[in-house]
């Protein structure tokens, strides 16, 4: 396990320099939006979402640097969305990332246009990205490549938007003070959480040229089970997580009067779902050691991945 954690780390810190390298202080009139977008983005956070990125493109033999811009533009989605629910008409939550939240640190306008202004510098990245890849594919007459990699920057707005992430938020703000039944409530988590950590495997399969194999539906499976997982941890981790290690409060969705994993099955039937999502996942991961054109090593860090979220304390 201590390989996987070496690598896991060296990921994180390869994305926490090329984050840094794009988006630098800026001493300008609008210093304020780049210093309040910096504050969030560089606080350290798991970077699980570049990680899978990283690591589907790997498993299809490609290198990390090719998806980079796609996995950095991600990671700015995702924090650009942790600014906005914790913003007093969202979640409310003071601290992030170990930190104030960043409304507490500056104020709510200016989290407002931090989070807007990482959303779109994500799609602006991405966008030159692919650029950058379909260009290199014509001139080395690959259209089909190239006719692919047009097909990312969509990809990854749509899990997003209203069928995605949005979407997940806006029955997620239903869930409080509504009772809604199990079903929706995966729906929701799904949605919410589930897209920003199948989206990795979509944009690297469509680079890879993957798409519709029999490693892209058990990877995109994978990331799902992962990705439902990884809420139904959180869920626990509210009730039971210590917030020194969490980095931000706990008992947040007792005092807001959401429908969780734990108000659903109690904790032991949250425990239980998260095993067996987990299990779903590892299984995954077994089948894609098997497949030839499949780099088992990454199949076998994307094993250890589940487990170590399984096992996550924040
Ligand atoms: C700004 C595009 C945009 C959307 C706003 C507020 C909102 C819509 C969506 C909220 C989405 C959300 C906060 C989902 C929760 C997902 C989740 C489990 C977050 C915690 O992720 P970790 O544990 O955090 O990976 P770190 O800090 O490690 O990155």
């Amino acid at each position: 396990m201590s390989e996987f954690y070496d690598l896991l780390t060296s990921y994180a810190a390869y994305t926490d320099q090329k984050l840094n390298e794009l988006l630098p202080p800026r001493d300008n009139y609008q210093k304020k939006i780049y210093d309040a977008m910096r504050y969030s983005l560089l606080a350290g956070g798991k970077r699980i979402r570049p990680v899978l990125t990283y690591v589907s493109a790997e498993l299809f033999g490609l290198d990390k640097e090719v998806v980079t811009p796609f996995a950095l533009a991600l990671e700015m989605i995702h924090t650009s969305s942790l600014i906005h629910d914790d913003l007093p008409a969202m979640d409310n939550d003071d601290y992030r990332r170990g930190r104030l939240s960043n409304h507490k640190r500056f104020d709510e306008a200016t989290a407002i246009l931090a989070g807007d202004a990482l959303l779109t510098y994500a799609f602006e990245v991405a966008g030159n990205g692919a650029s950058a890849l379909a260009e290199s594919a014509l001139k080395e007459g690959n259209a089909e490549l190239a006719i692919n990699v047009s097909k990312v920057v969509p990809a990854l707005a749509f899990r997003v938007g209203t069928e995605g992430m949005i979407g997940g938020q806006i029955i997620d703000l239903k869930a409080e003070n509504t009772t809604i039944d199990g079903d929706e409530h995966e729906a929701l988590c799904a949605m919410k959480t589930g897209c920003l950590l199948t989206v990795p495997a979509e944009m690297s399969a469509l680079v890879a040229g993957r798409c519709g194999t029999e490693e892209f539906e058990l990877l995109k499976d994978y990331s799902m089970a992962v990705g439902i997982a990884f809420q139904v941890k959180d869920d626990i981790l509210d009730v039971e997580g210590d917030p020194t290690i969490l980095g931000k409060n706990v008992g947040m969705d007792d005092a807001d009067n959401k429908t969780t994993y734990v108000t659903l099955y109690g904790i032991d039937g949250a425990r239980i779902k998260l095993e067996e999502l987990t299990a779903r996942a590892k299984e995954n991961c077994k089948k894609l050691m098997e497949i030839p054109g499949c780099v088992p090593e990454k199949a076998r860090f994307l094993y250890d991945l589940a487990e170590y979220l399984l096992e996550r304390k924040n």
